[in-house]
């Protein structure tokens, strides 16, 4: 008997407890991440000028959480943390921001790190990523080498969008660990590789990791000129063609219309092959948008009125969308539950049927099956230059030396620092975080 097909007894005993959901075995799983997507970007979460039909029907149908945060302000710490349930710092202070393709070729996600794909390989998923890595630059520090069967696209952190070339001006597109250049627009090869992996794989669970570029710059939406050609170093040239440096946001309309695009097509192809009530879908970021790049671009992105952007601890910086759908087993709704990119090892294993390895983050099938509440529980970021430390509705941020303490619940936008108010609390919030500190820093665990 398979492993995949032994786990199916298991699971069915295990999910129908308390709840109507029965389906035949362990659900698929589609992860679609955005790159930079902020909180305000997608119809749903509030953008007036972004039309985002696709997501936003998914919305509907799904669970819409308002206070999802990403474990990293950048794209690295948070792919490290989807696919571990760790926080990234344990993997190294390199992940307190984004692997450097300049500084940081010989580093990554170390091979010993257990993953989501290696996993839910064991217990007989057919596993798949298409889209962008950046976790490491070059073997052995690939996903082919962390439980991904099948790979397509980006190893680093982005791309032009037509012509696929890096920062450095090299070639990064990749077929398992080969270069293989392909013609078309990022967001749609990915697409079209993601449907191919579902197809293929219809009759066996399957994990498709679909992080995709959008809406990372370069800003190129598809009727946006390719920007770069191989040879030439775009270090500080890597925004893209934008001709009014004022007003990105028509461009990064265009890069979440591909997006929101690729949404509805995976919704469409699950529908048409029967998979909707056996597929977990979720579509979410990996951190906050830029609303503008220093004095040079401005008007990119929408973070929902939150505070900051991305690289930074506000919540502008890390408190992303998140839709969960799974139609007849997880209720529609929206809901305020505090959760965080580490719970998507324990939470996927326990959906899958099986146990998860040790984790940072919670497990949150019950909250997501039957309704549970989920336990209070405080959660912790670092960068390279902040810290912050979050606790039911209180936010400790420290920038440079001065404790900034906002109170979310009343004061969602950061704008009140209540620190010399509660001294007392300031104190046990920063000896928290001191603590995880050292925890995270302990590399003998
Ligand atoms: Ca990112």
């Amino acid at each position: 008997m398979s492993k995949a097909r032994l786990m199916r007894g298991l699971f069915s005993s295990l999910l129908l407890v308390g709840t109507t959901c029965s389906i035949a075995g362990p659900p698929n799983i589609v992860f679609i991440v955005g790159d930079d997507i902020g909180y305000g970007d997608f119809g749903c979460y509030g953008s007036k000028t972004n039309e985002t039909p696709h997501v936003d029907a998914l919305a509907l149908k799904g669970l819409r959480f308002t206070d999802y945060h990403s474990a990293g302000a950048m794209c690295s710490p948070t792919r490290a943390s989807i696919l571990t349930g760790l926080y990234p710092q344990r993997f190294g202070p390199e992940f307190d921001g984004a692997l450097s393709a300049r500084d940081d070729r010989k580093v990554g996600l170390p091979l010993a790190a257990v993953t989501l794909a290696e996993c839910l390989s064991e217990v007989g998923y057919a596993t798949g990523c298409f889209g962008k890595w950046h976790l490491g630059y070059s073997a052995p520090l690939l996903p082919t080498r962390q439980g991904f069967e099948t790979f397509r696209g980006l190893l680093g952190g982005d791309g032009d969008f037509h012509t696929r070339i890096n920062r450095s001006g090299y070639p990064d597109w990749y077929d398992g660990e080969t270069l293989v250049p392909e013609s078309g627009y990022t967001t749609d090869l990915l697409t079209e590789h993601a449907l191919d992996f579902i197809k293929a794989n219809r009759d066996s669970p399957f994990f498709l990791y679909l992080p995709h570029l959008a809406i990372h710059f370069p800003w190129q939406g598809r009727d946006d000129p390719p920007h770069r050609v191989a040879g030439t170093d775009y270090t500080r040239d890597k925004f893209g063609t934008i001709p009014d440096s004022t007003n990105v946001a028509p461009h990064v309309e265009a890069m979440l219309e591909a997006f929101d695009d690729s949404v509805g097509r995976v919704m469409e192809t699950l529908d048409n092959l029967g998979l909707t009530e056996q597929t977990l879908l979720i579509v979410t970021s990996d951190n906050g948008g830029y609303l503008n790049y220093r004095e040079a671009f401005q008007n990119i992105s929408s973070n929902g009125g939150f505070r900051g952007q991305k690289t930074e601890v506000y919540e502008g910086g890390h408190r992303v969308p998140l839709i969960i759908s799974w139609p007849g087993c997880i209720e529609a709704g929206t809901t305020a539950a505090l959760t965080h990119s580490n719970d998507w090892m324990p939470t996927m294993l326990a959906l899958a049927g099986s146990d998860a390895p040790n984790s940072d983050g919670a497990d949150l099938s019950s909250f997501l099956l039957e309704g549970n509440d989920l336990a209070p529980r405080p959660l912790f970021w670092r960068t390279r230059n902040a810290r912050a430390v979050r606790h039911g509705p209180w936010k400790l941020c420290i920038i440079g030396k001065e404790p900034q303490l906002f109170h979310l619940e009343n004061d969602p936008g950061e704008t009140t620092n209540l620190a010399k108010d509660h001294k007392k609390l300031v104190t046990e919030l920063s000896n928290a975080w001191s603590e995880w500190n050292d925890d995270v820093n302990d590399n003998t665990k």
